[in-house]
């Protein structure tokens, strides 16, 4: 990796960092680089997206991570990502014909929270308080307005999948749903990264049944998995289905509206590799071999939107 990115891929960096950095390669490269703030969080930080791309017409890749606050090894994948694209010349390739969105960090609140002592490691919700309760925070990947509760999530705020006191309460959804749905005829796969369990899934999520294009978005992801498993120097195996097939049913997730409202025929989430006591705290020497190897996966899903 190169200069402006320092410590990202050696130590869990701030969500300030992290903004820093989006802001820094957009004055060193002004001329495939902009970054924009699709909102603010419910304690005030700035939701930064950056946009990479020759021509701003091309088809768009939209990635976001960091929106389960606990889950911190998923900004770094999407930060090399954007590091991979802007700073290493040989892959100027990856952005002349396809545009990337890239959101790292939509969760800053829960982030910042979860970073703040030893006993908030583990907080994966919002940071905004409810009302009729002292349980603070929403599940923002049961906040999605696309049937909303219908399934793996809770109407308790005490819970951690609490889905929050209506769709999109959360302004962060609210942010990201606002985006995709302004660009959707321009967004043409959209992937979340989480962690933890080395899986690609797909829609849906609240119910079994499975998207028309199903066969399309189980075998791309095969292949990304093939990829990462490839060079893997982790052992990674990942396991591709639909969220509900795979994990668990879980309604009000963001790959389930990303799909069933804008119309973005490829969504995914992926589950990125465990570490630690409680798989959410693979050690620091851990993020680059895995923001490495999933780097590979996510050049498969580059060539197949350049070649649509
Ligand atoms: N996993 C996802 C979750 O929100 C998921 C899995 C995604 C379920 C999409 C349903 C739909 O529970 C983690 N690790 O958060
Ligand atoms: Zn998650």
């Amino acid at each position: 990796h190169y200069q402006a990115s320092s410590s990202l891929f050696t130590e869990f960096v701030s969500h300030a960092v992290m903004n820093e950095y989006l802001l820094t390669l957009e004055r060193l490269y002004p001329h495939i680089v902009q970054v924009e703030s699709i909102g603010r969080t419910f304690e005030g930080r700035d939701l930064l997206l950056i946009k990479i791309g020759a021509n701003p017409n091309n088809p768009t890749i939209l990635v976001d991570a960091g929106i389960h606050a606990r889950e911190w090894i998923a900004p770094p994948v999407a930060l090399y990502i954007i590091n991979q694209l802007v700073e290493n010349p040989a892959n100027y390739r990856l952005y002349q014909n396809v545009n990337w969105n890239i959101i790292p960090s939509l969760n800053p609140d829960g982030y910042e929270f979860s970073r703040s002592s030893t006993w908030n490691r583990l907080w994966r919700k919002t940071r905004q308080p409810n009302q009729s309760s002292t349980c603070i925070g929403t599940d923002p990947n049961r906040n999605f307005e696309y049937y909303w509760m219908f399934a793996g999530a809770s109407a308790d705020p005490c819970d951690e999948i609490y889905a929050g006191p209506q769709p999109f309460s959360e302004p962060e959804t609210a942010a990201l749903a606002t985006y995709a749905l302004r660009n959707r005829d321009q967004i043409k796969l959209y992937i979340s990264f989480h962690s933890y369990g080395n899986m690609i899934l797909y829609p849906w999520g609240y119910t079994n049944d499975l998207p028309d294009n199903a066969e399309e978005l189980q075998w791309l992801g095969e292949l990304a998995g093939l990829a990462i498993g490839r060079v893997s120097t982790l052992n990674s195996r990942y396991v591709v289905g639909s969220s509900t097939n795979v994990l668990y049913a879980a309604a009000g997730g963001s790959d389930d509206w990303v799909k069933g409202v804008t119309g973005v025929g490829l969504a995914y989430t992926i589950e990125l590799p465990a570490g630690g006591l409680f798989g959410f705290n693979p050690p620091a020497t851990s993020i680059l071999p895995i923001v490495q190897e999933t780097f590979e996966g996510i050049t498969i899903f580059h060539a197949y939107v350049e070649a649509a």
